[in-house]
C-alpha cells in the first residue's frame, strides 16, 4: 500500500489481537518504492506474502466473523431481489443501465449495491474494525467512511474493463494516498468465481496503464479484508460458477481531502423510490391465518350459524 511517506510502500503485519476489546496491533514497515521489485507491493490479503505477513495476521481474528459474513451476505441478496422486483414491477428495466441510487450496473451481470441495512451494522463502521489500523496508517488519523456497498457479481458475469476507482488529485506530482477501498468477500474468492485482478503499482502517477506482467489476483477467504489505494488499477473478473459472488466494500477517505462525486453522487442516478414488498411466503400466509385467533373463533361461530361463504372470505 502506497502511503504518506515519500514514495514508499507500507507493509502491515498484525502482531497481536486483544480478545477483550477486539483491537488489533499492527507493525508497519516501509520500503522505498525505487528499491522494490514489483512483488513488494502490499495488497493485503490472507495469503502469505513471502514471509512478510505473520501467522497472527493470517489468524481468524483478522476478518469478519462467520455470523457477520452471513448477515452481510443475506442482506445483499435480499437487497438485490428487492431492487429487481421493484424495477420489474415499476417497468424500469430499460433504466437499469443508467443506474439507480440503490443499484448500478458495473459490467454485464455485475451490480454495485447500496444496501441501506449496512449503515446500521456497527461492526462495519466501528473504529475498532480489524482493518482500521491499516486505513489509518494509509490516510492518517482523521478518516471518513465515505461509502459502504456490495459488488454483486452474478453467475455468468463478464470480466470488467480495467479501471481505477478515482483519479490522482494532482496531475503533476505523486501525492500521498487520499482514499482506500477495503474489499471484503462474502464467499471464498477464486479465479473461477471472479476474484478481482489488480495491476500492481498503477497508483503511481504516469504508471497507470494495464500491464500483463504486473497482474495479481488475490483469492482471500470469506471475510478477509483486502485494502488498496483508490488509484490502483483493477477489474472484477467473470464469474464462471453457479453461485453469486458478493464482495462488500468500504471506501475511506482522508477527511476533508476528497469526496467522490462520480461514483457516489446522489444526483447522478435515478431514485428508485419506494421498494415493492415481496409476496408473502406460504408459511407467512399460514401464520397470518393462524395468528388471527379472533377470526378462527368467529369462523367457528359463523360455521354454527351456517354462514360458510363468509368463512371462506376471512380465511383466504
Ligand atoms: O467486482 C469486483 O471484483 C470489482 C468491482 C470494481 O472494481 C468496480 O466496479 O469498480
Amino acid at each position: 500500500m502506497y502511503s504518506k511517506v515519500e514514495e514508499s510502500w507500507l507493509n502491515a503485519t498484525c502482531t497481536a489481537y486483544n480478545d477483550e476489546d477486539c483491537t488489533h496491533t499492527f507493525q508497519f514497515t516501509r520500503t522505498k518504492f525505487k528499491d522494490l521489485c514489483i512483488e513488494d507491493e502490499i495488497i493485503l490479503w490472507e495469503k502469505d506474502r513471502q514471509g512478510k505477513v505473520s501467522d497472527a495476521y493470517r489468524g481468524t481474528e483478522f476478518r469478519l466473523k462467520a455470523n457477520e459474513i452471513v448477515t452481510c451476505y443475506n442482506l445483499a441478496c435480499e437487497h438485490y431481489e428487492a431492487v429487481m422486483r421493484t424495477v420489474t414491477s415499476k417497468n424500469l428495466l430499460h433504466e437499469l443501465q443508467d443506474g439507480f441510487d440503490m443499484m448500478r450496473e458495473r459490467g454485464f451481470a455485475r451490480f454495485d449495491l447500496t444496501v441501506p441495512a449496512y449503515d446500521k451494522l456497527d461492526f462495519l463502521s466501528s473504529p475498532k474494525a480489524a482493518w482500521m489500523p491499516i486505513v489509518h496508517a494509509c490516510l492518517g488519523t482523521d478518516v471518513e467512511l465515505a461509502h459502504v456497498g456490495c459488488m454483486f457479481s452474478l453467475p455468468g458475469s463478464h470480466a470488467q474493463i480495467y479501471h481505477q476507482d478515482g483519479v490522482h488529485l494532482s496531475e503533476k506530482t505523486q501525492l500521498p494516498c487520499h482514499a482506500v477501498n477495503v474489499f471484503i468477500p462474502l464467499i471464498d474468492l477464486s479465479v473461477a468465481n471472479g476474484a478481482t485482478e489488480f495491476c500492481i503499482g498503477t497508483h503511481i502517477l504516469q504508471n497507470d496503464a494495464y500491464d500483463r506482467s504486473k497482474l495479481e489476483t488475490p483469492t482471500p477467504e470469506a471475510g478477509v479484508p483486502l485494502v488498496f489505494d483508490y488509484r490502483n488499477g483493477h477489474r472484477g473478473m467473470g464469474n464462471n460458477t453457479d453461485e453469486v459472488r458478493p464482495v462488500l466494500y468500504l471506501t475511506y477517505s482522508a477527511n476533508g481531502k476528497f469526496t467522490d462525486e462520480v461514483n457516489f453522487s446522489k444526483r447522478r442516478y435515478h431514485k428508485l423510490g419506494e421498494m415493492i414488498a415481496a409476496p408473502k411466503s406460504r408459511e407467512e400466509r399460514q401464520a397470518m391465518r393462524e395468528g388471527g385467533g379472533v377470526k378462527v373463533e368467529e369462523e367457528g361461530e359463523l360455521m354454527k350459524k351456517g354462514e360458510s361463504d363468509k368463512v371462506m372470505k376471512t380465511s383466504n
